[in-house]
């Protein structure tokens, strides 16, 4: 058994589409979790039964801290999700995406038992990329209120605030931390409800129930496509090294990217659905979205190279389990 055996793991957002599949890998690894979310967009059957869960929203302080006496590892992933969202409503993003993931840090900070700390950060940080593949080093710009939240929240982590913030600096100073930065992340239990949601999962939904997909511009655009599995375990081999290293952990104070490296073309995209679930999909032409990004991709070899993670489901297995679930539904 690897290091989080025994451990006692905190996961926010634990009952959403990515922090549930790294509750199933910690409870594995023989994690004892513990998951704190409002349900708001999470859902209680993503919740793996011996999960410790805790109906409670991330900005509840007195819950918050509570809950981190018993805990040795946090992986904060809960968050208003919704760059849309966060659009509409500015107050809520800051409520959840800043001030409370500001405060989680805080409390973790005070707490000598919490030994690590892993942000859910996105590539969304970048904004329009200046170049490909996107390494760490790219600008950071972010283009959404969602954007720059996260882009704070993962500069508070690696303690490179920028000088000229008005927020807070140096919440954190010993506790052993670390963000990843999501690209394109996809796989079972994604949300298809929103226009917003993730691409693969719309197409498939809109397959399943016999609709036209849509392609936003001329379908050339491109995406670097990380299955769920893959993603969850980049946080699990990073907690790990936190606990092996502490501060002298090369994933301490840092932010890495999660990506795969390859670049898909929506297109791209469809012609390998169609090709799997035998059918012709109508497809639909729009208007390109606004504020689309034509291409992203990112470069992972840091985290490669500091944790040995590489991704290991290619796209097309990753949308052979999805076809094959949608099929036994
Ligand atoms: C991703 C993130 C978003 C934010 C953003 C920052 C997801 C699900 N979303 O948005 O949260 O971080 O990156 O850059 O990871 N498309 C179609 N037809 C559809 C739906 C989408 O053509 O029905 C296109 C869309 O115009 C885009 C591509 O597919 O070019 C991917 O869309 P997406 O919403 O899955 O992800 P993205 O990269 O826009």
């Amino acid at each position: 058994m690897g290091l989080l055996d025994g451990k006692r793991c905190l996961v926010t957002g634990g009952a959403g589409f990515i922090g549930s599949h790294l509750c199933d890998l910690l409870l594995d690894e023989g994690s004892s979790v513990t998951v704190i979310d409002d349900l708001s967009s999470g859902k209680i059957e993503n919740i793996p039964s011996p999960v410790n869960f805790v109906e409670a929203s991330i900005f509840d302080g007195e819950v918050i801290s509570e809950i981190m006496d018993e805990i040795d590892v946090v992986f904060h992933l809960a968050a208003i999700a919704s760059v849309p969202l966060c659009e509409e409503d500015s107050d809520l993003n800051k409520k959840v995406n800043i001030d409370a993931s500001e405060y989680l840090l805080e409390i973790c900070n005070e707490k000598p038992n919490v030994t690590a700390f892993i942000f859910a950060s996105s590539s969304a940080i970048y904004g329009v990329p200046q170049y490909v593949p996107i390494d760490e080093s790219h600008p950071i710009e972010p283009m959404s209120n969602y954007g720059r939240a996260k882009a704070y929240i993962d500069s508070l982590v690696s303690d490179k605030l920028d000088p000229g913030s008005s927020r807070k600096s140096e919440i954190v100073s010993t506790l052993p931390r670390c963000s990843l930065r999501l690209f394109n992340v996809y796989g079972p239990r994604q949300d298809s409800s929103s226009p917003y949601s993730g691409v693969v999962s719309i197409f498939l939904e809109r397959l399943k129930k016999n609709l036209p997909i849509t392609i936003f511009g001329d379908g050339k655009q491109t995406r670097d496509f990380v299955f769920v599995s893959d993603v969850a375990r980049a946080f699990l081999l990073v907690g790990e090294d936190l606990i092996r290293n502490g501060i002298n952990s090369q994933c301490h104070k840092n932010s890495l990217n999660v990506s795969t490296g390859r670049a898909v073309e929506i297109n791209g995209l469809i012609s390998e659905i169609s090709l799997q679930t035998s059918s012709n999909p109508m497809i639909s032409q729009s208007h390109t979205r606004e504020a689309d990004i034509e291409h992203s991709l990112g470069n992972y070899d840091n985290l490669s190279r500091i944790t040995g993670w590489t991704p290991e489901v290619s796209l097309e297995y990753g949308l052979s389990v999805l076809i094959n679930e949608l099929n036994q539904e």
